[in-house]
């Protein structure tokens, strides 16, 4: 142990050593940083920006690390409540500076929801609003599509397409890319709708005319109600489980036999590019076709639960639009039990697949909504009569939807005896101890198993379960999750980089997107603040960039700030929704 200064030249930065969220931390909040060393335990020191040093303490040797490849140490100095800037420092090298102060997370809950309107299809995106720097044009502001007709990847040969063109104008691009996809939509904007049920008045109508949150999330919905099929209307799909095929075709398995369904008030699945535009591409520069694609009953449930909570939440502020809302959802939760099994083929070019094979998670998320909206029996029924009931399996995601289901029926009033509430919160708070204990088993803390495509994605949405967790027993452990999830987010990884843009002083800037591209053409702008990187993934390395990461990197260190890198870096709305979600709750 050695405790002399530095001996560096004014010139270099002292090497980062420490990696800690750099936004920084309430002042009541615990407060963790990790030093990147031995097992050697060694002094640190906070220093506020007039380099006078205000706590000193040791650190806590944690030992190797495979989800960073690090041998780390902690620094735990959450007994320092005193506002202002701050850097830790220790032999080794020191953090990032950061803030202690109240009030930390509003602006961040307010910038990640102006990424929705910048994502915004249809509409001029405002300089007033943005400024001019991210200001562009509509893109597709007259978005009429008809259905995908020809051979697809799997050489299926789609001869019906469909007897007519829908007016799908608006919603939001889903990520890096201009397709706009029902499947993903609906857990993005189910995210937002329920931040606003929970807390109202978190998120009113912004600064410069910016849109409120129920605004925002009005446009998605608007969008996915056109996305539904009109009233008798037969189409040729291919129904039925999927047949096990050989390895060798590259498909797991292929998709059934069309038959002839009455699709009327299913989904499609997405309206998307013919094929895939280059980088960049700002969207009003696509020139590609736009295509409907085939409905899907896992579109068709993604509709009826969003709708269904568009029902309530518009209720008394516009019962013409709540009941069209209603209308929808219960048109479209009949479509999916009659077509309960029409899943997306994945073999179109041009856009992401988002195919799902089990789409018992979504009806059960379905009739919860809809159940809590309106109190029907035959919903009541089919949530009862689901194997997801009274399950949390995990952090929800687009493919898995039934925590969603379980977070309505525990959270939202309803008709469901007490004693039945009681056990669906029992069960959200058993998940949300299971991802507390993925926390105590890495050493940065993060509460989080795996990392595949989206990882900050995913740990935000477990950041959701341990808040709402927090709100149903008050027992301050679960605040300390959320916190763990934020800091590793904004900082606190073995990247030393927030995922989260203009947060932080070492930020994402080269997101996967057509428009935020300046490394590609340095006439278009990097991403606005509130943009969070779709993170590390160590498991679906599919970019060049990722691919070639591939065996050599610890999990959490799976990541590069590359425009070329969709499967690291992609930014994407239902992984921009938890982080709405989460720094709003802890604004709140
Ligand atoms: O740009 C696309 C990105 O938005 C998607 O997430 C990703 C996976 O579906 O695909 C990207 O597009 C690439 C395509 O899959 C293969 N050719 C290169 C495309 C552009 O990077
Ligand atoms: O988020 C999706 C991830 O779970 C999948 O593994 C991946 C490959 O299918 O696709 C991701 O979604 C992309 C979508 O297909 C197209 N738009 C961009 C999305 C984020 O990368």
């Amino acid at each position: 142990m050695c405790s002399a200064p530095l001996l560096l030249g004014a010139q270099t930065p002292p090497p980062v050593a420490i990696d800690v969220n750099q936004l920084g931390f309430e002042p009541g909040d615990p407060k963790l940083a990790i030093l990147r060393a031995g097992a050697e335990v060694s002094a640190w020191e906070l220093q506020d920006d007039k380099d006078q040093v205000v706590m000193r303490g040791r650190t806590e040797p944690y030992g190797d690390d495979a989800a960073s490849g690090l041998t780390v140490q902690r620094i735990d100095f959450s007994a320092f409540r005193t506002p202002g800037a701050y850097r830790l420092r220790t032999v080794l090298g020191e953090s990032q500076s950061f803030q202690i102060r109240p009030n930390l997370y509003a602006p961040l809950a307010r910038d990640a929801l102006a990424f929705f309107y910048h994502q915004r299809a249809g509409v001029p995106i405002e300089a007033r609003i943005v400024g001019a720097k991210w200001a562009r044009p509509a893109g597709h502001p007259h978005e009429v599509a008809t259905c995908f007709t020809g051979k697809d990847e799997r050489d299926i040969l789609w001869l019906g397409g469909c007897p007519y063109s829908l007016d799908v104008t608006g919603g939001w691009y889903d990520a890096g890319d201009h397709g706009k996809y029902v499947v993903n939509g609906g857990i993005a904007l189910w995210t937002l709708l329920d931040a606003h049920e929970r807390r109202p008045a978190a998120l009113p109508a912004g600064p410069n005319g910016a849109p409120g949150l129920l605004d925002e999330a009005r446009t998605e919905m608007e969008f996915l109600l056109r996305m539904q099929v009109p009233e008798g209307t037969k189409l040729s799909l291919p129904s039925g489980p999927f047949k096990l095929i050989a390895a060798s075709r590259g498909w797991r398995s292929d998709p059934p036999d069309f038959a002839t369904l009455d699709a009327s008030g299913m989904a499609h699945q997405k309206v998307a590019d013919r094929a895939w535009t280059a980088l960049p591409t700002p969207p009003q520069n696509d020139t590609q076709e736009r295509l409907l694609y085939p409905p899907t009953t896992s579109a068709t449930l993604n509709l009826a639960a969003t709708a269904a909570q568009c029902a309530r939440i518009w209720k008394g502020a516009d019962d013409g639009f709540a009941a069209r809302c209603l209308a929808a959802a219960e048109r479209a939760f009949a479509a999916a039990l009659r077509n309960p099994r029409v899943y997306a083929t994945n073999s179109f070019t041009g856009s992401g697949g988002y195919g799902d094979e089990d789409v018992s998670d979504e009806f059960y998320w379905a009739a919860a909504e809809l159940f809590v909206t309106t109190g029907k029996p035959e919903y009541r029924k089919a949530l009862e009569a689901s194997p997801h009931f009274r399950t949390a399996p995990g952090e929800p995601g687009w493919p898995q939807t039934a925590t969603l289901g379980t977070i309505t029926l525990a959270t939202r009033p309803s008709k469901l005896p007490e004693a039945e509430v009681k056990r669906l919160r029992a069960a959200l708070v058993a998940t949300a101890d299971r991802f507390l204990a993925d926390g105590a088993s890495n050493g940065y803390r993060v509460p989080l198993a795996q990392y595949s495509w989206g990882s900050n994605g995913a740990l935000l949405n477990r950041a959701m379960v341990l808040g709402v967790a927090g709100d149903l027993t008050h027992d301050s452990k679960y605040r300390a999750g959320v916190i763990d999830a934020i800091d590793y987010v904004l900082g606190r990884n073995p990247n030393h980089v927030s995922y989260v843009s203009g947060y932080g002083t070492r930020s994402m800037q080269h997101p996967h997107h057509r428009f935020w591209a300046p490394s590609l053409d340095p006439a278009l702008p990097g991403p606005p603040p509130g943009v969070l990187s779709g993170g590390a993934n160590a498991i679906a390395m599919a970019d060049p960039v990722a691919a070639k990461m591939k065996g050599k990197c610890a999990p959490q260190r799976c990541w590069a700030d590359d425009v070329h890198a969709y499967a690291l870096n992609e930014v994407a709305i239902n992984w921009n929704a938890p982080l709405v979600w989460v720094a709003a709750w802890l604004a709140d």
